[in-house]
């Protein structure tokens, strides 16, 4: 019987994990302009707290720090960072927050060690879709910041609208039929933008503001993103949108790489002023960091700013996925990305414009229905047991006698759908399942739908595409069988912590390097690939089995009707 180690016990879908082989590194060092103990920083603004992490040129992590918001600024009074409405729609975070975290950061990071002059560039990322709004003569304060003066003191009266919208909300649904309507419908708006309509989406979320507090809109001279936001501190000025991050406002043409005016005119007047140009490129070197950081804590004047993206877009450049991969992520809720070459936006999940490669794209998918879901089955057919779990899993066959099941115990959004639903090999609607049927019906239902969901935005399967899994459950090798089974490709590991951070450390390097090749007469020798090549390889965890497509291919077409004819019903 498979024994889970004892340090895996209490995590979600534990298991034991062999490496049998890996894929040997690259070993480069530094590359052109970069000397030995050159760093780069990427940072992190996410929901719940604000990280960095430094990188040398080698790629090896040499420092890192965090703040917590609700137990580091607790005058903020949050609650995971964000601050919940009344109406349980509206969520909210102070930008005046972010800010007094990154003094406290830079703090962090001088007594960790980090000597901040090696730093030839730093990027960051930042939760999606959340927006800052900057009052009118905010940028001239940005330039003026005075280096022996908390930032936090200098910003206090910079922003028009204090509490900032972020990506938990969902309070906006008629400004998103609104949009959809005024662009020709759903299906138009993600051909468009890469996504329908969604609430937390910025657009949507500026069309609320400017309703409901014209004055503060009237007196806004720039919106950012959390990532811009963050770029334009580093700046001392307002820095562009990245593409990929502002894929996620509903407002960005992700085939022109520029602002719809469509989309802007049906949100709100003098929108695309207050944007600014979204930046032109992936990695994008927006220019020198701001005489205060060099003044205050001792950055070289030619320190870089590379373009801010999305936590998503730069997990995905930290994970380096290729054009044919598919990173799943198997957490309290699934997230996959995936690399896309020729996008098919859907009513479903999102398209971005890639992080790494502008003119490539990423899908990005949610399944709210993840571990929480695995657990329960666990609890309910093996006892509390992954061991029992993974047992009743392969005394099952791959592809469960055609049994098949879909189980939306939360509101689904990855396909909007709820409730419990099981079909026998016959077709037929089944009330239960015996245990081994059930726990394979789960896991099998659970990654055919990421199949399903990523071959619908257009992500294709190839001969070199690799599945990539992170989270607690990709310590578990008899799921990952069932995933290298149902994608019928190898499945690789890989331990990246705070693979956001990671992934903006690689852009602060590919801006950076790049720009120095450019300067030199070579545009085309640095690529992220190349900027990465030295990266930690990937662990590989399982291949598929031989039969995997014999076996699976009949039963994603069954699955993908079965969801279809179910969202058809709900
Ligand atoms: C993605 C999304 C979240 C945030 C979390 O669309 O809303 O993943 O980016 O930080």
């Amino acid at each position: 019987m498979f024994m889970a180690p004892q340090k895996y016990a209490q995590a979600a879908d534990s298991g034991e994990m062999q490496h049998p082989e890996q894929t040997p590194a690259a070993n480069t060092g530094p590359m052109a302009g970069e000397e030995e103990d050159t760093a780069y920083i990427g940072f992190d603004f996410s929901t719940q707290q604000l990280k960095a992490l430094a990188i040398d040129c080698h790629l090896k992590v040499i420092c890192e720090a965090s703040v917590m918001f609700d137990r580091e600024l607790p005058e903020f009074r949050t609650h995971g960072g964000v601050n919940a409405g009344a109406d349980g729609l509206t969520f909210t975070a102070p930008a005046i927050m972010w800010v007094k975290a990154l003094d406290m950061l830079m703090d962090k990071l001088r007594v960790a060690g980090l000597d901040f002059a090696r730093v030839a560039a730093l990027s960051g990322a930042g939760q999606q879709h959340g927006c800052v709004l900057w009052r009118a003569g905010a940028e001239a304060t940005l330039g003026a910041l005075e280096p022996d003066q908390f930032l936090h003191q200098q910003l206090e009266s910079a922003f028009s609208v204090r509490n900032s919208p972020i990506w938990m909300d969902s309070s906006t649904t008629a400004q998103c039929r609104a949009l959809e309507q005024y662009v020709g419908g759903p299906q138009k708006l993600a051909d468009i933008t890469g996504s329908r309509a969604y609430e937390r989406f910025t657009g949507n979320q500026i069309a609320k503001i400017h309703q409901q507090s014209p004055e503060a809109y009237k007196n806004t001279e720039r919106i950012s993103l959390a990532s811009s936001f963050g770029a334009s501190l580093f700046l001392c000025k307002y820095a562009g949108i990245d593409l990929s991050d502002g894929s996620g406002m509903n407002l960005l043409d992700i085939g022109k790489h520029a602002w719809d005016q469509h989309c802007l005119d049906a949100c709100a007047p003098g929108l695309g002023s207050r944007l600014g140009a979204p930046v032109p490129d992936a990695g994008h070197l927006l220019g020198p960091i701001g005489e205060f950081w060099a003044e205050r804590y001792g950055f070289r004047p030619d320190c870089g700013v590379v373009a801010f993206t999305g936590d998503n877009p730069a997990s995905l450049a930290g994970l380096r996925l290729r054009p044919g991969d598919l990173a799943l992520s198997l957490g309290t809720s699934d997230t996959v990305f995936a690399c896309l070459e020729r996008p098919r936006p859907a009513l479903t999940g999102h398209v971005f414009v890639s992080p790494t490669d502008a003119d490539k794209y990423m899908a990005l998918l949610c399944f709210k229905n993840g571990s929480l879901t695995r657990q329960k089955y666990r609890d309910q057919c093996a006892g509390g047991s992954w061991d029992t779990f993974n047992q009743l899993l392969s005394t099952a066959p791959p592809g469960n006698l055609g049994s098949i099941g879909v189980y939306w115990l939360e509101q689904e959004i990855t396909p909007h759908g709820s409730g419990v639903h099981r079909r026998d090999a016959s077709g037929a609607a089944v009330e239960a399942f015996d245990k081994h049927t059930e726990v394979r019906a789960v896991v099998e239902g659970q990654l055919m739908a990421k199949r399903v969901h990523a071959e619908s935005l257009g992500f294709q399967l190839g001969e070199e595409s690799r599945v990539l899994a992170t989270g607690g459950a990709s310590r578990n090798p008899a799921l990952l069988q069932v995933v290298a089974d149902v994608f019928n490709a190898p499945v690789y590991t890989h331990d990246v912590a705070n693979s956001a951070c990671l992934g903006a450390a690689y852009l602060a390097r590919l801006g950076r390097c790049r720009s120095a090749a450019a300067a030199a007469g070579d545009t085309d020798a640095v690529t992220f690939d190349t900027v990465t090549a030295a990266a930690e390889p990937f662990h590989l965890a399982c291949q598929p089995r031989p039969d995997a497509q014999q076996v699976y291919g009949p039963l994603l077409e069954r699955y993908r009707a079965l969801e279809a004819e179910l969202v058809a019903e709900q």
